[in-house]
């Protein structure tokens, strides 16, 4: 007989092997072949435990347990199967993985439950189609509307409204679908650290209190492009050199002006022609500002607006900055924490009391019901990336101690 750590390694080294980029990673864009892949893999699982399953005019799949009192709200677990690019195989799918392992458990003991549980697998959470993190969620607590899906593109100019259309999915039906407060009773996900502090500290638990809240804009930049060989320097107007200043600073005002708690990022940037011979015409960059407390946001977004204008001056450039995703900080809720903190003693886990320096669609479901996260060691706190790796007894452990939690949430 498989035991439960079986069951969670073969699932995720099953879905890993789901990749556009094999060797490189995990490549699993929402809608995409790779997507529809593993969601098959997840359907079958599910079938097995004759859940209720349904998909949202977003993605989301929604796969009840319906054991208990069908009328009381659920408890809702799960997490996301989508990836960035050649990132690792345990983000995301880490959490949707013990939430099913955690309904086979409580099956296979006959465990009663006053409350049905419900498995949800949020679509599109790392915003790698559009650059948009959480948009499942966001459409699934209705913060983002059919009008906005309509506005929104992909790289190569595909509105969100087409790409899910064209996934199959009812996409006019997202209103419809949006949760209800009184459907839910608590959430609870587990998800992979993604920094370094649980492995640095030999803990093999994490009980998240914050979640960071972020924004991303898209800086453009346009100016003259022209010969390489043939330009002197004092005649360009080059919106590379002028976005390298730019990216430069962001750095320094994450550092120096903002809060220890402060990062800033550009890891996207697309420049045209494109080629080496060439000065730019135009370069479009992506700025990723974080923080669990908004002020440290607000400085550095301020102090980058202002820089783009004064560089954009002193080149000679056009240049405009669009916010094009944004989710506020979040405090996890006490009784949540408690609830899992109390079970971490009762089953003596060590555990630390932390923040998210990552985004998670647990942070939408915040203002409809407690929510809570668990966090299990990324080793070397790597993540986002082919070496992303995470003990399989870490996830165990993570995941028993969801299911306690769980089964006390779930007979309040
Ligand atoms: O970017 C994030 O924090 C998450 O992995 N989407
Ligand atoms: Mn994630
Ligand atoms: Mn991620």
């Amino acid at each position: 007989m498989e035991s439960c750590m079986d069951r969670i390694k073969r699932d995720i080294e099953n879905i890993a092997i789901i990749t556009a980029t094999p060797q490189k990673g995990s490549t699993r864009f929402s809608y995409s072949d790779e997507d529809r892949r593993a969601r098959e893999y997840l359907f079958k699982e599910m079938e097995k435990l004759n859940l209720e399953i349904k998909v949202d005019g977003a993605g989301n799949i929604r796969a009840k347990y319906a054991h208990g009192n069908e009328s009381l709200p659920s408890v809702i677990l799960g997490s996301h199967i989508d990836t960035v690019a050649n990132g690792g195989k345990f983000d995301g799918v880490t959490g949707v993985i013990s939430a099913l392992e955690l309904i086979r458990v409580i099956k296979e003991k006959k465990v009663q439950l006053k409350r049905p549980l419900e498995l949800i697998v949020f679509a599109e959470e790392e915003g790698s189609n559009f650059g948009i993190t959480m948009l499942g969620s966001k459409i699934l607590t209705g913060k983002f509307s059919l009008k906005d899906l309509k506005n929104i593109k992909t790289y190569d100019g595909i509105t969100g409204y087409d790409v899910m259309s064209n996934f199959g999915l009812d996409v006019d039906s997202i209103g419809r679908d949006v949760l209800k407060r009184n459907d839910v009773a608590a959430m609870i996900e587990l998800h992979v650290e993604q920094g370094g502090i649980l492995d640095l500290e030999d803990t093999p638990i994490g009980i998240v209190k914050s979640i960071a809240g972020m924004r991303t804009y898209k800086i453009s930049l346009k100016g003259v492009s022209n010969h390489a060989g043939t330009t002197p320097m004092y005649l360009r107007k080059d919106p590379m050199a002028g976005a390298s200043e730019i990216i430069s600073y962001l750095e320094e005002a994450a550092k120096e002006h903002a809060l220890p708690t402060t990062v800033g990022t550009v890891g996207k940037i697309l420049c045209k022609p494109n080629m080496p011979n060439v000065i730019s015409g135009e370069v479009n960059f992506y700025v990723d500002i974080r923080d669990v407390d908004p002020q440290g946001i607000e400085k550095v977004a301020d102090a980058l607006l202002n820089k783009t204008n004064e560089v954009a001056k002193k080149r000679g450039l056009t240049s405009s900055v669009e916010l094009i995703g944004e989710s506020d900080s979040v405090k996890l809720s006490s009784k949540i924490i408690e609830a899992i903190e109390s079970s971490a003693i009762e089953e003596n886990y060590k555990y630390k009391i932390m923040n998210s320096g990552a985004v998670h669609d647990s942070a939408m479901l915040t203002n409809f019901t407690d929510v809570g996260m668990i966090f299990v060691p990324s080793i070397g706190g790597l993540s986002h990336c082919p070496e992303e790796r995470t003990n399989y007894e870490d996830i165990k452990l993570g995941c028993d101690l969801l299911i306690h939690a769980v089964i006390k949430l779930a007979n309040e």
